[in-house]
Formats: structure tokens, C-alpha cells, sequence
């Protein structure tokens, strides 16, 4: 009947909109490909994507912080310990899934045929020891000041669709677009940081002043309240935000779209790494989570996937988990219901330092490098690679191609060459997408599970009536 229709209709309303705009956006973009339109004009087109990009990350700090701070101060410290090593043993062991998957797929695949004539080199990229990167990784979690957290600018650089014109290695000087000049700092994020600013550092900080709070108490109240009272209205604006979703989505697809390479330009190797890649993300996005999450839930995947649509349509549009956070945590509260404590402990970390699709990534590329190179690793590089692609997956920010940058920790730690992280670069933009897809799914199916697993302590508390029993 038509009220049926009008309820199936606004009950899926984001789902059907994002759809129609990822289609309407494939379409737009490939019918303006003719007109080999100016990069200035690209920006144009991409422009109302930009803005949505802009919504999204103006909200990640404060929702990130906010959540956390409530999240741990709704708990106490026992059953956010408890529920915490739930989460790291379910990120620890997701990662290392995806790290072996990778491997597995790259050697028998093999796309790397041991010559490089055919790719077209267009940059170096910075060397960076494993050593300073890992020191830079912990620095991170200990900001010198809350402001200095807030405010430090790491001057990032998103490495997305500008094109390197050339970049000077040893001197670290980066020319892009012919004209401005960048340091180092500038152009490889630190470790764990979002929008220029220290997420990773901002994550330890409110997670341990939530716990404190939460220790505290009745004294602890007004602060609660207060950061209660900041992530509701942040999830109300981002319920404002999630109607221009599917707007920004069509434009940032079209953009992209448009501005690509032409697909015939991927050489033989470069097209099997791609295929590699996407075999290795579907074998773990669509067959290995759904299965970790129907064996310990014993619930249908396929409705709770179904309801994550809207976050990995975003995710596909932004290919930064951390822009999609706020779309990912009203997707688990309002489509699968999943308990707030949880999803506001739980995303945030997640969307930090959980990266199933970029660890995967980075143990590929590494190993699909050296089979360029003509170099066969042994057992002990491998075992190299898989930890360093581990850590170099923790140390990636959840922004634009991050994981492309932080591979430079693992080519070293084998002696690759880091330059040939340029023959990948022509097709990063599109498997950029793909693996952070397989990071939102994959943060968000820790929060299933970790929330099934912690279902008897979050029993025994309900966050509407706090900690005690309800009054009579
Ligand atoms: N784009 C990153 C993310 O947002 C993933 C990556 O670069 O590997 O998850």
C-alpha cells in the first residue's frame, strides 16, 4: 500500500539515496571524461564532495574525543578493561588474518614479473627508518600539552590527487604541482594523526580522562554530563550532515572519476597487483569478518553489513575512515542497534589504529615491490614484512592514501627500495578505497562481536538509569 512504500522509503532512505548517488556519480563522472577537463575545473566538479569531506572532518576530533570521554566514563574500569582486551584481542588477531592473506594472494598471484620497464616512474618518496617512525608512533601517544594536541598543525598533507612533479629525496625537499615547496613533516602524516591534528594522542588522553571521570563518581558527574550532552548534539548534527552525504558522494566520485588515468595506461603487472589486492580485501571483507562475525554472535552477517551501507559507501567516496567515523557510529546505533558504551569506546580506537585493509595492503605492495625487483625473500623477510605491515597499519591516520605513506616503515625494514613505492601510486587513489572500506567494516564488526562478548557486564549496567539499579 502506499503508506508501506512511504515507510520502506524513509526507513532506507539514506541506503536508496547513497546508491542512486555512487551510481549517478560512476555515470557523471565517465560521461565527462570526453571533455578532458582542466585540474581546475576537476576542483569544481569535486567541490560540493570537498564540502562534505570538510563536514565530516570538522566533526571527527570533537565526536572522537566526546565518545571516548563518555564511552569510558559509562564504564568502570573493570568492564572497560575487560572490554577493552576484548577489542585489542579482536583487532590483534583480525590484522594478522589480513596481514597472512595478503602474503598468500601476492605469492600465488605473483603479479610482479621481475621488470619495471613498463611502469612510468614519476617520484621518490621520502626514506624514513623504521626506527624514527616507531619513536614518532609513541611520541604521538603523549602529546606535550592537551592544546599542544589540539592545536599542533603536523602541517599534513593529505597525499591524495595532487600529482608529485618531482621530489628531491635526500634533501627531503617535495615540489607538487611545480610550485610549492614542502618539508617533511608536511607531507608524511605522523604517525596516528588526523586533519594536521594528533588523534592518536587525543585517543590515550580521552581515554584515560574518561576513565578517570567514571572513577570519580558523583564529583564526576558534571563533566559527564557535559561530554554526554556534546556527543548527542554532535550526532544530531551529523544527522544534518548524513542528508548532504549522498550529494557530496555523486561529486566526489564524478571528480575522481573524471580526473583518473586512463585504465588502458595500467600496465600488464600493475593491473594483476590490482586484481591481487582486490581479491585479497573481498577473501577478507566479504568471506573472512562476515564468518568471525556469525561464528561468535551466531547472527545473520549479511543484515548487519546491510545496515553499515551507508559508512561503506562513505567510506568508498571519502577513503578516510576517520571522515567516515561519524556515519559509521550512527549506522551501529541506529541500524543495528549496537549499545552506545560499546560503539563509543570501541569505533574511535578502532578507526585509530584497527586497519585490516591497510595492514593487508602494505604486506602485499611490500612483497609485490620485491617481486618487481626480482628479489626473492626469505622466510624471515616475510615474517619481517608481516610485523612491520602490523605496526605500519597501527601508525596509519585514518586519511586519504595514509597507507601508502606509512609503507615506507615496512620497505625499509627489508632493504626494498622505498622509490618504488611510485610504480603503485597510478592506481593507490582506487585501492585506497577499497581498503578503507575493509577498515570501516572491519572496526565495525569489532563492535558486534566486542559487544556480544561484553553482553553480561553491559547487562548488569544500563548507561539510561547509570550505574545502579533503577530507582523504584
Ligand atoms: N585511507 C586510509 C583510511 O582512511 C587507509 C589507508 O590509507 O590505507 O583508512
Amino acid at each position: 500500500t502506499k503508506d508501506d512504500v512511504k515507510r520502506f522509503f524513509m526507513k532506507n532512505a539514506f541506503v536508496i539515496l547513497t546508491v542512486a548517488a555512487v551510481i549517478f556519480g560512476i555515470i557523471l563522472g565517465f560521461s565527462l571524461r570526453p571533455y578532458k577537463m582542466t585540474y581546475r575545473e576537476v576542483t569544481f566538479l569535486a567541490f560540493p564532495g570537498e564540502l562534505l569531506m570538510r563536514m565530516l572532518q570538522m566533526l571527527v576530533l570533537p565526536l572522537l574525543v566526546s565518545s571516548l570521554i563518555t564511552g569510558m566514563a559509562a564504564l568502570d574500569s573493570r568492564a572497560s578493561g575487560k572490554m577493552g582486551m576484548k577489542a585489542v584481542i579482536y583487532y590483534t588477531t583480525t590484522t594478522v588474518i589480513a596481514v597472512f592473506i595478503g602474503i598468500v594472494m601476492v605469492l600465488i598471484i605473483h603479479p610482479g614479473k621481475g621488470s619495471k620497464d613498463e611502469f612510468t616512474k614519476q617520484q621518490a618518496v621520502e626514506k624514513v627508518s623504521p626506527a624514527d617512525a616507531f619513536l614518532d608512533l609513541i611520541r604521538n601517544m603523549f602529546p606535550p600539552n592537551l592544546v599542544e594536541a589540539c592545536t599542533k598543525q603536523f602541517k599534513t598533507q593529505y597525499v591524495k590527487r595532487v600529482v608529485y612533479v618531482q621530489m628531491t629525496v635526500n634533501d627531503t625537499v617535495f615540489t607538487l604541482n611545480g610550485s610549492q615547496q614542502f618539508s617533511r613533516e608536511e607531507m608524511i602524516p605522523a604517525p596516528g594523526s588526523v586533519n594536521g591534528v594528533n588523534a592518536l594522542g587525543l585517543v590515550v588522553f580521552s581515554m584515560c580522562f574518561g576513565l578517570i571521570i567514571g572513577s570519580m563518581r558523583e564529583q564526576g558527574k558534571p563533566l559527564k554530563d557535559f561530554f554526554d550532552c556534546l556527543n548527542e548534539a554532535i550526532m544530531r548534527l551529523v544527522a544534518i550532515i548524513m542528508w548532504y552525504a549522498p550529494i557530496g558522494i555523486l561529486f566526489l566520485i564524478a571528480g575522481k572519476i573524471v580526473e583518473m588515468d586512463d585504465i588502458s595506461s595500467m600496465g600488464g603487472q600493475l593491473g594483476m597487483y590490482t586484481v591481487t589486492v582486490i581479491c585479497g580485501l573481498l577473501i577478507h571483507g566479504v568471506f573472512v569478518l562476515p564468518l568471525l562475525y556469525f561464528l561468535i554472535t551466531r547472527k545473520n552477517p549479511v543484515v548487519f553489513i546491510a545496515g553499515l551501507l551507508q559508512a561503506l559507501v562513505t567510506a568508498l567516496g571519502t577513503s578516510s575512515s576517520s571522515a567516515t567515523l561519524p556515519i559509521t557510529f550512527k549506522c551501529l546505533e541506529e541500524n543495528n542497534n549496537v549499545d552506545k558504551r560499546v560503539t563509543r569506546f570501541v569505533l574511535p580506537v578502532g578507526a585509530t589504529i584497527n586497519m585490516d585493509g591497510t595492514a593487508l595492503y602494505e604486506a602485499l605492495a611490500a612483497i609485490f615491490i620485491a617481486q618487481v625487483n626480482n628479489l626473492d625473500l626469505n622466510f624471515g623477510q616475510i615474517l619481517t614484512i608481516s610485523i612491520t605491515a602490523t605496526a605500519a597499519s597501527i601508525g596509519a591516520a585514518g586519511i586519504p592514501q595514509a597507507g601508502l605513506v606509512t609503507m615506507v616503515i615496512v620497505l625499509t625494514s627489508v632493504g626494498l627500495p622505498t622509490d618504488d613505492i611510485t610504480l603503485i601510486i597510478a592506481v593507490d587513489w582506487f585501492l585506497d578505497r577499497l581498503r578503507t572500506m575493509t577498515n570501516v567494516l572491519g572496526d565495525s564488526i569489532g563492535a558486534g562481536i566486542v559487544e556480544h562478548l561484553s553482553r553480561h557486564e553491559l547487562q548488569k549496567k544500563d548507561p539510561e538509569v547509570g550505574n545502579s539499579v533503577v530507582e523504584e
